[in-house]
């Protein structure tokens, strides 16, 4: 044990500039990727989401939240940087063996280069992430050649592994939150392009806000920042020049669009809300825009679709979701344009289901196939046993406690029903023994919107519980019943203990 001990103490040195090298490399792969699959640690957290049992993951989602993300993600850097740590390693060797210390960087930079490629396919990306091992092995072993009085070979070799490392390191964050941030790819059309497609969305977006109720700390009737989920720690990017919709499976005959068929085609401009099954009851992952975007049974239609079953969306991401045809073809949309720009990558460009009243989860990004089934499957979810393919439950959130100046309490937040709208919120402040009205936003048109609420009342000096239910389009009340997303979406009413 002690001699396992010493070998290390002895090659500790070797051991840190190897993980620096890492490190550097794994930067070096982001500053040009960015948030992108060419990011060495993207396919890496993937494949940890994709083989971590499902039961797990949905214990991660319900208790975790997006930590459970940023977790995995972490993950995967940390063995990113051990797969180009080994690379740094080998070259350390090498450098010590021949007593050259470049031949180190000769090696280790194509060694590092070829890993990062073997997981990510993405050659420029891979290069930079060789360079960033190469430099670091380069600057340690050089540094640590040399001759400095009162600093040992070992010291000098960690002091240029760091910091060169630390200043790759900074650069590769630096630069990679720039590349490949939000926007789309250099072919595809600007926004101004078609007047049709942004001005009546102008005339929206000033209707939902001259609709939005004014209570401090509210978000309005159109998200500012619209929530995210993903299977992927990197979104796919799909160059609209390449980008395909094919319908296939049981039709008559296949057909397919290109981008620019699609935009040829006539849009609608709609706001439509979205929410994710896994989030918590009173969670955030509950967002409205407005969409521009082709009716999908006018794309699907052309295919010749016999009565069936079901069809399966498939994805640029791997990401496949499966629902009754019927719910396709009633009112969805293939939507290519977001508050009036062009969709965000983030949110699937060059094109995404939306699938009016239904959970978040079918409403598939960087949509590429829509396959028409004869028999029910499995999507990715429901593989990992969530139910997430039917209508969204309705609810009422609580996000939102004021004390006015007149001394009141101002209660706030935005109610969902999917398409069965929302047709009132009831606010309790004793608990849920009494119940009153609460004033609702105007309803914007559109068959699958939010609504926001506010109630205001005097304070009563005293603790006491605020409780929140809605009532649908249907006239049903909010079961009070409280179960945790998985596996078919959080229910119950929202309640918040408000101190005086
Ligand atoms: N291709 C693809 N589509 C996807 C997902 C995904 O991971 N990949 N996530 C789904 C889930 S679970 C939700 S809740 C919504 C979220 O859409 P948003 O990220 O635009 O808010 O996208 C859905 N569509
Ligand atoms: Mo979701």
């Amino acid at each position: 044990m002690s001699r396992t001990a010493g070998r290390l103490r002895g090659n500790a040195d070797r051991l840190a500039v190897a993980l620096l090298a890492g490190i550097a490399g794994v930067a070096g792969s982001y500053a040009v990727a960015g948030s992108t699959p060419g990011f060495v640690a993207g396919p890496i957290a993937g494949l940890l989401a994709r083989v971590t049992p499902g039961a797990v993951v949905a214990a991660a989602i319900v208790v975790l939240g997006d930590l459970g993300h940023q977790l995995t993600l972490l993950g995967a850097v940390a063995i990113a940087v051990a797969g180009l740590g080994g690379a740094g390693s080998l070259g350390v060797a090498v450098a010590d063996r021949t007593s050259t210390p470049l031949a180190g960087a000769v090696v280790a930079t194509p060694v590092g280069a070829v890993l990062a490629f073997a997981v990510t396919f993405a050659p420029a990306a891979s290069a930079v992430a060789g360079l960033g091992v190469g430099a670091v092995v380069a600057a340690a072993e050089l540094l640590a050649a040399r001759t400095t009085p009162g600093f040992s070979r070992r010291r000098r070799r960690v002091v240029g592994g760091a910091a060169s490392a630390l200043g790759l390191g900074a650069a590769g964050v630096l630069l990679g939150s720039g590349a490949g941030a939000e926007s789309t790819d250099s072919d595809a059309p600007s926004v101004g392009d078609g007047a049709e497609f942004d001005t009546p969305v102008s005339a929206m977006l000033a209707d939902a806000a001259s609709n939005s109720l004014e209570v401090a700390g509210l978000e309005g009737l159109v998200s500012e920042e619209f929530y995210t989920v993903d299977i992927n720690a990197t979104d796919p990017t799909v160059p609209a020049g390449d980008w395909t919709l094919t319908v296939t499976g049981d039709v008559a005959q296949e057909v397919g669009y290109s981008y620019e068929e699609l935009l040829g085609m006539a849009a609608e401009n709609r706001f439509v809300s979205l929410r994710c099954v896994g989030e918590r009851l009173n969670g955030r992952k509950l967002d409205t825009a407005v969409w521009t975007g082709v009716p999908l049974s006018e794309l699907v239609e052309p295919a010749g679709v016999p009565e069936n079953c079901c069809v399966m969306l498939r994805a640029a991401d791997d990401y496949f979701e499966e629902f009754p045809l019927a719910a396709l073809q009633d009112d969805g949309l293939l939507a290519f344009g977001m508050n009036g720009q062009l969709l965000p990558r983030s949110h699937g460009y060059p094109a995404r289901a939306l699938i009016p009243g239904h959970w978040g989860e079918i409403n598939v990004k960087w949509l590429t196939e829509i396959e028409v089934l004869e028999e029910p499957a499995e999507g990715y979810w429901e593989q990992r046993g969530w139910h997430g393919t039917g209508p969204v439950n309705t609810v009422a959130k609580l996000h939102v406690d004021n004390r006015l100046e007149d001394g009141r309490i101002e209660v706030a937040g935005h109610a969902y029903a999917g398409t069965r709208g929302v047709e009132r919120v009831e606010v309790s402040t004793d608990g849920g023994d009494t119940w009153a009205e609460a004033t609702l936003s105007e309803p914007l048109p559109g068959d699958d919107v939010w609504r926001q609420w506010v109630y205001r009342y005097d304070a009563p000096g005293e603790r006491h519980e605020v409780v929140v239910r809605a009532t649908d389009g249907t006239g049903e009340l909010q079961p009070r019943e409280r179960a945790d997303s998985y596996p078919s979406g959080a229910t119950g009413w929202v309640s918040k203990t408000i101190r005086p």
